[in-house]
């Protein structure tokens, strides 16, 4: 049996273990063929160096896809991150429509845009607009706290939030199906909080928030739920899955003590995707 197929559109950042150097790792140990599409190469991730070399893809991403079409690839998964430029998001579309011209591929919109309530550095501010409209053809989307504000012009906050205030996040993402990640809840404790348009309540998988923030752990989670939903998962068990990994190799990096902008230590970590273990998930009402 021939392994299923990803269309990975994300940047390649050289150092720092985010976007391509995690999604693709994560995705083979999976026994899914990554097929990247980069966005950009930057000489480090944006978050916490300074005087980064960049090259800008955009018309690489043109070609490259183009290239693809006339190949007539297809794809398993159209799974996209951080976008360098709002052009972008326009090929992406294209190539979910050429997609599903003949099949009906998972499409995953990680609409990677910031954290700590900000842009990322170098991050187009019109760039939400856009990602907006990336999102509506997505099967899941998974922002964070801050970009899920960016999405839908709510004011960021990191207020505890009872199950009636995470139902009403969801309503204004309007999504197929969204995941939250890192939502504060009113016990100390933070989730991941899954929903899917039309059902009566959401899925959340609760854990102990851990004070060291490591850069491309939103890349991990997706790129796990990913690989566990072109595997067959329920969304609510991929979730379950990405949460306990996520955790696991976090810990692992603050045991290690290495620098922080230098991201985590997946490399200790992939074996253990193999065994697939999931973290607790509970299933919320709020009538
Ligand atoms: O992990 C998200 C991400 C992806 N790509 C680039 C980034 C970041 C976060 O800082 O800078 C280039």
């Amino acid at each position: 049996m021939q392994s299923p197929a990803v269309a990975a559109v994300h940047d390649l950042s050289c150092i720092g273990r985010c976007a391509l150097t995690v999604v693709i790792p994560v995705l083979a140990a999976m026994g899914i063929q990554p097929c990247p599409l980069p966005t950009a190469v930057l000489s480090t991730h944006t978050g916490g160096y300074r005087d980064i070399a960049m090259r800008d893809l955009t018309g690489f991403m043109e070609e490259c896809a183009g290239h693809w079409r006339s190949l007539g690839l297809r794809f398993d998964a159209v799974y996209s991150g951080y976008l360098a430029t709002v052009a972008q998001a326009e090929t992406v579309l294209r190539l979910i429509e050429w997609q599903e011209e003949s099949g009906d591929p998972l499409i995953v919109v990680d609409p990677v845009m910031g954290d700590d309530g900000k842009l990322y550095a170098s991050m187009p501010p019109d760039m939400p607009a856009e990602m907006r409209c990336l999102c509506a053809k997505a099967d899941l989307i998974t922002p964070n706290m801050t970009e899920a504000a960016l999405l839908t012009g709510a004011p960021y906050d990191l207020a505890p939030r009872a199950p009636g205030q995470i139902e009403a996040m969801f309503f204004s993402l309007d999504a197929k199906c969204a995941v939250i990640t890192s939502v504060p809840l009113l016990n100390n404790r933070w989730a991941n909080v899954l929903k899917r348009r039309g059902e009566r309540g959401y899925w959340q998988a609760a854990f102990e928030p851990v004070p060291v923030h490591y850069p491309g752990t939103g890349d991990l989670f997706t790129s796990v739920m990913t690989g566990a939903l072109v595997q067959g998962a329920s969304p609510q068990s991929a979730m379950a899955r990405a949460t306990r990994f996520v955790r696991s190799v976090v810990a692992r990096s603050e045991r290690s003590g290495g620098e922080i902008r230098a991201g985590v230590q997946l490399e200790a970590g992939l074996a253990e995707l193999m065994a697939g273990e999931e973290a607790p998930v509970e299933w919320i009402e709020y009538p």
